[in-house]
């Protein structure tokens, strides 16, 4: 008989699969439905293996799901607008389409050859016309809803290039082509706005009963709901007001300054004369700093004194306004009360600056015998030597002394709100969504603006504002399409006037918001989609995708179906029901640990594994796994795996070591292993169909006992295998259980029986989702017309699950004297029968006094013996 051959079986049943159209999406019918979906891929250009294990484990879910009787949707498409095709324009002239394309075709070829039962038909990419068109039609829904407007933002800018970059091409502060030291501009560009939902998409994460806890908890930190309070306090000398935002409205007797951030529209208002010069040498300085720099933990917090001063409205105190850099204009009001006594920030920044810290809160024991209702509560002098932060007695607060935290916080809010100088405030750290890009390559936001109509959405009708093919990519003078005239330039379609395009284009988030919904009907001409048919599909069954997208990409996916839902499209809330969030997968790496940064990964290759040694230095390596990377020099290419042993051992590797959430390490010795067990099988099966085995039904009341337990070892099998993939998708037990059978059949002695039969193709069918080229060739083999991919799932035989008989451990005094064979009903009383009459245990228990006997049923039994 043929030896198992990979390649030789692969192919025919990609194509006979093709024929058969099994991987079509059913139109509507009495079945129920599942989608299930792998985030899609960004088209980079080539396949790594974090794709086939992402497509591996969606496509397992969508075979098993089509046998168990869904209708199945298990799209694909292309992630496919982005900054790097913009940068192959610049750099060697290929157009962003053209090398977009090219990607895409080799990609799918590369995808196609791993057999994925995916419906192609209903491929998106999305940077093709029919779908941006799409896309511009629901920020035009967006900017109908009140959900996108426009107004000034910090971007990067190149000042040698005379362009926007985007943070992925500022590197170390310095434009990645010019070099340029990168300053911050004020644009005006497009938000949406995502925190009119911020407290919908907090509270529905309690409706996704099949998220990771983690990433739920990831997003709520991200939505960062705080509840506080807005106090305002007068300035001297003007008639206006410092609005701040604090969560500690208790620590407010305690301020010493107030800061405002550099960009605060007050700040050159309340600048007296001899500060200016070193206020705006300051605000320059900031302009230079990240968001992320001006936070960081370990940072010395820095500013400058204005000269202004305000009046703490509950002391009448005046206390200094200072600018500094760790408070942020786009957070709160862009302005705090100074507490140093109390915030760890305030306390660095006040101890650079000498600046008074006082404390007012104190822990409740340090005035636990302090008596505060008497008239003139006793002031209270406390010296810490770092920042108390945690809520306490209010000390030296005036009539809210002995208050505490919790107390305080509630009276001096609603004190603040009866004075007129303050409210309750609830603060998101979510902040409407930028989505305004300088660049080309994305899709162009569809509006025109009129210098008599102003903002003017483009018409319906002249949907897709295409992108212009007639461009040059220099890299400078801003976007290309800036700088095509005859794009820009166009009538108002209100009323004729000349007037220009936006030529700012969409985040490439927004794409991928909703391709999900797109998929459901990708081909619809006349609609985004047909309601009837997304709203038929969704929500996602499956959601597979990488941890890294934990918080933007599904934060905005919810948010556009709760935008849309809202515009009457969509009927339900969340987009994913279930979300597995799948490990990396690691290689082998070589690391000198006496170089850093990227040099100090030495390629595989270069590498003799019995010696590890850097080739330039001959310094002594370490060995460690670390996700694949081309600059690691540790991926293995998905080819190499498919043409040394064929799809399904990698399939069944990679689902075989590891559970799917968690990381992997590549090892070529469990390939291999996974390759002897597909032998096995391919073994058994065929010495099994060459044998010629009686198919004939079998006879179940008169089975032999080794029939019996051959036929208890398949229903576990298929009980097992069907358990593991319910809810936690187990792969590497399911796989696991499929060895064990694969074992029992092995070892039977009733090869002759229909039971062996059943055995044998049940064995398959199980297999049939993990490795799905081998087992239709098998199910073949056996005789069967059908693919074994519309086959029904095995189901179990609750009956051939009972165990007619157990094994009993006997123990005397605790120690293991022997096992015994005994019917599995029997009850306490009998089993302590069955043993006392055993052999071993009269011989052991000759001439002794039993004082007393344990019986564990279904175990065993123990005698105390003297
Ligand atoms: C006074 C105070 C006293 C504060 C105290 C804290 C402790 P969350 O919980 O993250 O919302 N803050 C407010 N706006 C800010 C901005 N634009 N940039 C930097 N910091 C800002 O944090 C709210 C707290 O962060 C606020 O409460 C404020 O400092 C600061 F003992 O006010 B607090
Ligand atoms: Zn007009």
């Amino acid at each position: 008989l043929n030896k198992y051959s990979p390649a030789a079986i692969e192919e025919k049943w990609q194509k006979t699969w093709a024929e058969l159209g099994l991987d079509h999406t059913p139109t509507k019918n009495n079945k129920p439905k599942f989608y299930a979906l792998s985030m899609f891929p960004y088209p980079s250009g080539s396949l790594h293996m974090g794709h086939v294990r992402n497509y591996t484990i969606t496509d397992v879910i969508a075979r098993l799901k089509r046998m168990q009787g869904y209708r199945v949707l298990h799209p694909m498409g292309w992630d496919a607008f982005g900054l790097p095709a913009e940068n192959a324009a610049i750099d060697r002239g290929v157009p962003p389409a053209k090398w977009t394309y090219q990607n895409i075709a080799q990609m799918r070829q590369q995808l196609q050859r791993l057999g994925l039962s995916i419906d192609w038909e209903s491929e998106v990419a999305t940077c093709s016309p029919d779908y941006y068109k799409w896309t511009q039609w629901i920020f035009l829904q967006f900017l109908q809803a009140g959900l996108a407007y426009q107004k000034e933002a910090a971007v990067n800018w190149d000042p040698i290039d005379q362009t926007v970059l985007a943070n992925e091409q500022v590197i170390d502060g310095r434009s990645w082509r010019s070099g340029a030291l990168v300053e911050r501009k004020l644009l005006r560009q497009w938000f949406f706005k995502i925190t009119d939902y911020a407290e919908e998409l907090l509270n529905d994460l309690d409706k996704l009963t099949g998220w990771p806890e983690r990433v739920k908890l990831m997003q709520a930190n991200w939505i960062g709901k705080s509840v506080g309070a807005y106090l305002e306090f007068p300035i001297v000398g003007m008639d206006e007001k410092i609005g701040v935002y604090t969560t500690r409205p208790d620590t407010v007797f305690g301020v010493s300054y107030v800061v405002l951030a550099p960009e605060h529209p007050l700040t050159k208002r309340v600048t007296t004369k001899d500060q200016q010069a070193a206020v705006n040498a300051f605000i320059n300085e900031v302009s230079h700093q990240s968001e992320l720099e001006r936070t960081a933990e370990d940072r010395p917090k820095r500013g400058i004194p204005t000269g202004g001063r305000v009046i703490n409205p509950f002391t009448g105190e005046e206390v200094p306004i200072w600018i500094a850099d760790y408070v942020l204009y786009e957070y709160g009001t862009g302005a705090v009360m100074g507490v140093p006594a109390h915030d760890v920030r305030d306390f660095k920044f006040a101890d650079n600056y000498n600046l008074p810290i006082e404390f007012v809160i104190v822990e409740p024991e340090a005035v636990a015998n302090v008596d505060f209702q008497q008239e003139d509560p006793p002031l209270i002098m406390i010296d810490y030597d770092s920042a108390y932060t945690e809520p306490g007695v209010l000390i030296n607060s005036g009539q809210f002394t002995g208050m505490n935290s919790v107390d305080a916080k509630a009276a001096i809010v609603k004190y603040a709100e009866e004075q007129g100088f303050g409210k309750e405030r609830i603060q998101y750290r979510l902040r409407d969504w930028l989505i305004s890009r300088q660049r080309y390559w994305g899709a162009p936001i569809p509006v025109i603006h009129c210098p008599n109509c102003g903002i003017v959405p483009v018409p319906d009708k002249d949907l897709p504002v295409q992108l212009p093919e007639e461009v040059e990519f220099t890299g400078r003078g801003g976007s290309p399409l800036t700088q095509l005239e005859s794009w820009v330039n166009v009538p108002c379609p209100t009323c004729g006037t000349p007037a220009k395009r936006e030529t700012d284009t969409m985040d490439t988030f927004i794409d991928s918001s909703w391709y999900f919904l797109r998929f459901t009907d990708a081909k619809n001409e006349q609609q985004v989609f047909d309601p009837a048919k997304t709203n038929d599909w969704m929500p996602i069954d499956q959601y597979v995708g990488g941890i890294e997208h934990a918080i933007l990409h599904l934060l905005y996916s919810r948010f556009f179906t709760k935008v849309l839902r809202d515009r009457g499209l969509l009927n339900f809330d969340e987009p994913f029901a279930r979300l597995l969030t799948q490990g990396m997968v690691q290689g082998l790496t070589y690391m000198n640990p006496n170089k850093g940064g990227k040099d100090k990964w030495v390629p595989s290759h270069l590498v003799n594994p019995a010696d590890p040694r850097d080739p330039q230095t001959g310094e002594p390596l370490q060995r460690l796994y670390a996700t694949m990377s081309k600059s690691k020099g540790n991926g293995v290419a998905p080819e190499d795996v498919i043409s040394k042993y064929g799809i399904d051992t990698a399939r069944m590797f990679i689902l075989f070591k590891a559970p799917p959430e968690k990381d992997l390490e590549w090892d070529e010795a469990d390939v291999e292993g996974q390759f002897r067990f597909l032998n096995r099988v391919w073994r058994l099966v065929t010495d099994y169909a060459a044998a010629g085995v009686s198919r004939k039904q079998a006879q179940l009341a008169d089975l032999s006992k080794p029939e019996k337990e051959l036929r208890r070892a398949i229903h576990t099998a298929i009980k097992s295998v069907t358990e593991d993939l319910e809810d936690e998708y187990q792969f590497n037990t399911a796989i696991s259980e499929l060895m064990k059978l694969s074992n029992s059949l092995t070892d039977s002695d009733c090869k002759n029986s229909p039971i062996y039969a059943e055995g044998i193709q049940s064995l398959v069918a199980l297999l049939a989702p993990f490795a799905p080229h081998i087992a239709d060739e098998l199910w073949h083999l056996l005789g069967n017309k059908n693919s074994v991919h519309t086959q029904t799932w095995p189901a179990f035989d609750a009956a051939a699950l009972i165990a007619d008989e157990i094994t009993l451990v006997i123990q005397i005094n605790g120690k293991k004297r022997a096992d015994l064979q005994v019917p599995a009903q029997a009850d306490k009383a009998e089993l302590e029968k069955y043993a006392r009459e055993s052999e071993v245990v009269q011989r052991h228990l000759e001439g002794k006094e039993i004082k007393k006997v344990i019986v564990v049923p279904g175990k065993l039994v123990n005698f105390v013996v003297v």
